[in-house]
C-alpha cells in the first residue's frame, strides 16, 4: 500500500540523513579537500586559521545544498513570501551556529579532533560580521534564525558593508575607532552572484510626456550604480529549510555613460567611476540622532531599489498579473531606514509597469508593514527636501503627490484644523523643508508596530498620537524576542544540558514556553547545585578573559554585575558608575570588621560610543579612571573591581552573558523601546536590575516582581519630573559622588567636568540620574542581600530562566506572520 511504501521511503531518507550527519570520515575528506583546493595549502600542513577556513567551506557546501533545495521548493510552491528589509544585520560568527543548526556539531568536533584540531579554537578564528550597531541589527539577525527554523518562506535584504561597525580600541582609557576590515581574510559564508545585478539610478531630471492620453514621467538619471548580490545562507534549526540573506554591494555600472570613456581621458573616466563603490562601503555608526548625510540616503535607496527589482523579477517568474503582488509578497520595513522603498515601489508600478495611481497605491499600501524602534522623536529620520529632490527627483514628486492626497483626506475629516494638518503632514515646513520618513511610513504601510507593550502605548499616546486617532486599526504591538538557539543552547551548552535533563526533552529549543516546567524543580537541591556549578564554570571562563584583556584578576565568588550595550546617556551607564563610586566610598569608610560583611562584586561595563558622541566617550574614560583607582586600592582588594570589556560585539556577548549574575537595564523609563539584552540575560539565569522600561516590564510580568530588582521613576512620572528639573535638589549621596569626580579623585579633573555638568548643572539631568539615585542604591542593597543567600539566588536564577519563554523570537515571528504579513509556513520535505 502507498502509505506503507511512503513510510518506508521516509525512514530510509531519515537513516540516510543520519548516516551522512554522522559520517566523520566524509567530513574529514571534505575539510582536507578544501585545505588543498580552496585554501591552497598542503594537506599535511595547515594552521588553525586555515583549518577554520577549510572547515567553513565544507560546512558551506552543505548549506548551499540545503539552500538550493529550499529555494527550488519555494519556487515550486510559490507561497506568499516575506522580505525583511533592514539596513542592519548583526550576524556575529557563523561556523558554530551553522553546524549546530544543521545538527552536525558533534560530528564536526570529532572529525576535527581526529585531524588534530579543536573546534572551540577554530571557532575563535572567525571574524564577527558586524553589519549593525546594536539591538536593531541583532534583532534582525535573530528574526532570520527564527524565520528559517519556523519554515517561513522568508528572505532578508540588506547592504554588504565593506566596513562593519568600527572596532573599538582603548588607549589610556579613551575610545579610538578603527576600521573593521572584516572581509580582508575572505568570507566563506557568502556566495557572490556575479550575474544577479541591477542598475540603481540617482540624480538627474524627470521628463514629462503624454502617453495614451495620460501624463507619463520618465526619470533620466545622471548617475547609475550596479548592485551585485551576495547570498548568505541562513539554516534553520531542526528543519531542512535554509533561507537567504541577500546583501547588495555597489559596483560601477558598465553600461551607463559609456561615452565618458570616449573622451580620450580613459584613466580618469575609470577613476571617476570608482566612487560608486563607496555607497556600500561603510556602516553609519548610530548616534541616535538624525544625521542627514546624502550618502546615507543613497545607501537606503540603493538597497531597497535593488531589492525591489529582485523581488518583482522573482514574482514575475511565476505570476503574470502585477495586481497579485499583494497575495505573494509582504515587505517589512525595519525602522524608517528602508522607507524610501514605498516610494520606489510606487514609481516602479506607475512609471515602469504603467499602472494608474489608484491601482499602484492600492498595491503599495497593502504590501508594506513598518516597525518603529525608538521612543524619542529626535531620532526620527527627516530628509531635507533639497537633498531628497536632488538625489531622487522623481521620488520627491511622488512624495508630494502622496502628501497632497493625504492632506485632502485629512481636511475632509478635520476641516481647517491647520495645527493638526501641519503636525501630520509628510512634509515638515520651516526654514528648511524636510520629508518626515516615519510619517511617510505611517501613511503608506498596512500596519505599524512597536517593539514592547510600553513602547507601543507610548507610540499611540505620544509619538504618533494623531495617527493613532486616525487609524487605530493600523497599530499593533510585537514584543521583541531573541533566538534561544544562539543565545542559550549554543553559547551556554552547560546550562542547556541541565535544562534538557530536567525537562527530559530538548524540545524547548523550538518551544521556549516549555522552560516554565523548570518551576516544578526550583526547590530541588540537586538542580540548584548543578545550576550553580555550570554558572561558576562560565564565570571562570570569563574571569580568564578579563585577566587577559585587562590584567585584572577577579574572584569567581564575587557577584558578576554586568552592563553591556551601546553607550548612551539614556541607557545611563553613568548612573551605574556613580553607584560604583558610592560603593567604593562606603567600603573605604567602614571598619575592617564591617568590610567582612560586604558582598564582593566585579562590575563589568562594555559598549561602543558613537564616534562623534563626546559625552558617551567621556563615560568610557570615566569607567577606566574609576577602575584604575579602585582596582589598585589595597583597602578594597577583591571587594570591588571594575573592568571595561573593549570592542563589545556578538562574540563577546556570547561569553559574557552566560557568566553574569546580575545585569543592568537601567534606562530612564520611557526611553528604551524594548531592549533585547535583558531577554538574553534572563534566559541564561542572570538576574535583572532595571527600571520599568521597555521589555523589563513584560519580563517582570513573566518572571515575577520578587525575582527582579526594579527601581526608579515610572514612565508616566518622567515628563513631570523633567519639567521640574530646575527646582530639583539631588540627594546628598548623589552630590557627594559627583563631587568626587569633580574634585579629581579619579584624575582627569578637567576632562570630566562636562560630563558632570550633564547631571548636576542647573536644569540639566535630562535623564533623571539624581532623581533615581536613592531608589537605585536601595535596589543595589537588595541585590547584595539576595546574593548573600546562595539558595535564594539559585532559586531566583532558575525562575528567571523558567519565566523567559515569552522572549523567544520564534514567538515574535509567529505574531508578525499571523498579524502583519499573513504568510504560511512552507517546509521542505527531506
Ligand atoms: C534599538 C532600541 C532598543 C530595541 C532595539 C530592537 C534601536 O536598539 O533602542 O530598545 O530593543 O532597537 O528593537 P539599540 O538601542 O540596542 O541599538
Amino acid at each position: 500500500p502507498a502509505a506503507e511504501q511512503k513510510g518506508r521511503t521516509d525512514l530510509l531518507f531519515k537513516l540516510m540523513n543520519q548516516y551522512l550527519k554522522n559520517d566523520v570520515f566524509s567530513i574529514q575528506k571534505s575539510i582536507v579537500n578544501h585545505v588543498e583546493y580552496t585554501v591552497a595549502r598542503s594537506r599535511f600542513k595547515f594552521d588553525d586559521f586555515e583549518a577554520y577556513q577549510a572547515t567553513s567551506y565544507s560546512v558551506r557546501d552543505r548549506l548551499i545544498e540545503s539552500w538550493n533545495d529550499t529555494q527550488l521548493f519555494f519556487k515550486d510552491k510559490d507561497p506568499k513570501r516575506i522580505y525583511f528589509l533592514s539596513m542592519e544585520f548583526l550576524m556575529g560568527r557563523s561556523l558554530l551556529n551553522s553546524i549546530y543548526n544543521l545538527g552536525i556539531k558533534d560530528t564536526y568536533a570529532e572529525a576535527l579532533r581526529q585531524l588534530g584540531f579543536d573546534l572551540e579554537v577554530l571557532v575563535e578564528q572567525e571574524r564577527d560580521a558586524a553589519l549593525g550597531n546594536g539591538g536593531l541589527g541583532r534583532l534582525a539577525a535573530c528574526f532570520l534564525d527564527s524565520l528559517a527554523t519556523l519554515d517561513y518562506p522568508a528572505w532578508g535584504y540588506g547592504l554588504r558593508y565593506e566596513y562593519g561597525l568600527f572596532k573599538q580600541v582603548i588607549k589610556d582609557g579613551f575610545q579610538h575607532e578603527r576600521p573593521d576590515y572584516w572581509l580582508n581574510f575572505g568570507n566563506p559564508w557568502e556566495i557572490e552572484r556575479v550575474h544577479i545585478t541591477y542598475p540603481v539610478k540617482f540624480y538627474g531630471k524627470v521628463e514629462e510626456t503624454m502617453r495614451d492620453g495620460r501624463k507619463h514621467f520618465e526619470w533620466i538619471p545622471s548617475e547609475m550604480v550596479e548592485a551585485v548580490a551576495y547570498d548568505n545562507p541562513i539554516p534553520g534549526f531542526d528543519t531542512n529549510n535554509t533561507i537567504n540573506l541577500r546583501l547588495w554591494a555597489a559596483k560601477p555600472s558598465s553600461e551607463f555613460n559609456i561615452q565618458s570613456y570616449d573622451t580620450g581621458d580613459y584613466v580618469n573616466a575609470i577613476l571617476n567611476k570608482q566612487h560608486a563603490e563607496t555607497i556600500s562601503s561603510v556602516l553609519y555608526p548610530d548616534d541616535r540622532t538624525y544625521q542627514g548625510k546624502e550618502l546615507r540616503l543613497k545607501q537606503q535607496h540603493f538597497f531597497v531599489s535593488a531589492s525591489l527589482q529582485d523581488i518583482i523579477r522573482r514574482f514575475k517568474d511565476r505570476n503574470d498579473n502585477i495586481n497579485d503582488l499583494v497575495n505573494k509578497v509582504a515587505l517589512q520595513i525595519n525602522d524608517t531606514h528602508p522607507t524610501i522603498g514605498v516610494v520606489e515601489l510606487m514609481r516602479t508600478l506607475i512609471d515602469d509597469e504603467g499602472l494608474d495611481w489608484k491601482t499602484a497605491w492600492g498595491i503599495t499600501t497593502k504590501v508594506f508593514t513598518f516597525t518603529n524602534h525608538s521612543v524619542v522623536p529626535e531620532v526620527l529620520e527627516k530628509w531635507p527636501v533639497e537633498i531628497l529632490g536632488n538625489v531622487l527627483p522623481r521620488h520627491l514628486q511622488i512624495i508630494y503627490d502622496i502628501n497632497f492626497l493625504f492632506l485632502e483626506d485629512l481636511k475632509k475629516k478635520y476641516g481647517n484644523d491647520y495645527d493638526r494638518l501641519a503636525r501630520m503632514s509628510i512634509i515638515e515646513e520651516g526654514e528648511k523643508k524636510s520629508v518626515r520618513m516615519a510619517t511617510l511610513a505611517l501613511v503608506t504601510c498596512q500596519t505599524v508596530n512597536g517593539v514592547s507593550e510600553i513602547h507601543t502605548d507610548l507610540m499611540k499616546s505620544m509619538l504618533f498620537k494623531d495617527f493613532y486617532e486616525l487609524w487605530p486599526h493600523k497599530f499593533q504591538n510585537k514584543t521583541n524576542g531573541v533566538t534561544q538557539r544562539r543565545w542559550l543552547a549554543f553559547s551556554n551548552p552547560g546550562l542547556g544540558d541541565i535544562i534538557t535533563k530536567w525537562l527530559e526533552t530538548d524540545a524547548w529549543m523550538k518551544n521556549l514556553d516549555l522552560l516554565s516546567d523548570l518551576r516544578k524543580y526550583v526547590d530541588d537541591p540537586h538542580l540548584q547545585e548543578e545550576w550553580l556549578r555550570v554558572r561558576r564554570q562560565n564565570k571562570s571562563r570569563l574571569a580568564t578573559y578579563i585577566e587577559m584583556i585587562s590584567g585584572v584578576k577577579v574572584s569567581i565568588d564575587a557577584l558578576f554585575d554586568v552592563q553591556v550595550k551601546r553607550i548612551h546617556e539614556y541607557k545611563r551607564q553613568f548612573l551605574n558608575i556613580l553607584s560604583i563610586i558610592h560603593r567604593y566610598d562606603c567600603i573605604k569608610n567602614i571598619s575592617p570588621e564591617e568590610r567582612k560583611k560586604v558582598v564582593p562584586r566585579v562590575c563589568i561595563i562594555g559598549g561602543k560610543a558613537a564616534p562623534g558622541y563626546e559625552i558617551a566617550k567621556k563615560i568610557i574614560k570615566l569607567v577606566h579612571a574609576v577602575g584604575e583607582k579602585l582596582n589598585n586600592d589595597p583597602d578594597i582588594g577583591h571587594l570591588l573591581k571594575l573592568v571595561f570589556v573593549p570592542d563589545y560585539n556578538v562574540s563577546v556577548a556570547e561569553l559574557v552573558i552566560p557568566a553574569s549574575d546580575l545585569s543592568q537595564h537601567i534606562s530612564t523609563a520611557g526611553n528604551e523601546a524594548s531592549g533585547t539584552g535583558s531577554m538574553k540575560f534572563a534566559m541564561n539565569g542572570c538576574l535583572i536590575l532595571g527600571t520599568m522600561d521597555g521589555a523589563n516590564i513584560e519580563i517582570r510580568e513573566e518572571i515575577g516582581h520578587e525575582n527582579m530588582f526594579i527601581f526608579g521613576a515610572r514612565a508616566n512620572e518622567v515628563p513631570k519630573l523633567r519639567a521640574q528639573r530646575k527646582e530639583f535638589q539631588p540627594p546628598r549621596e548623589f552630590r557627594r559622588v559627583v563631587g568626587m569626580i569633580r574634585n579629581g579623585v579619579f584624575g582627569h579633573q578637567e576632562h570630566f567636568q562636562a560630563l558632570c555638568d550633564t547631571v548636576d548643572g542647573q536644569g540639566e539631568d535630562l535623564y533623571l540620574l539624581g532623581n533615581d539615585f536613592l531608589s537605585y542604591l536601595e535596589a543595589q542593597e537588595a541585590v547584595d542581600k539576595a546574593f548573600a543567600d546562595r539558595n535564594r539566588w539559585a532559586k531566583m536564577s532558575i525562575l528567571s530562566t523558567a519565566g523567559s519563554g515569552k522572549f523567544s523570537s520564534d514567538r515574535t515571528m509567529k505574531e508578525y506572520a499571523e498579524q502583519s504579513w499573513d504568510i504560511q509556513t512552507c517546509k521542505r520535505p527531506l
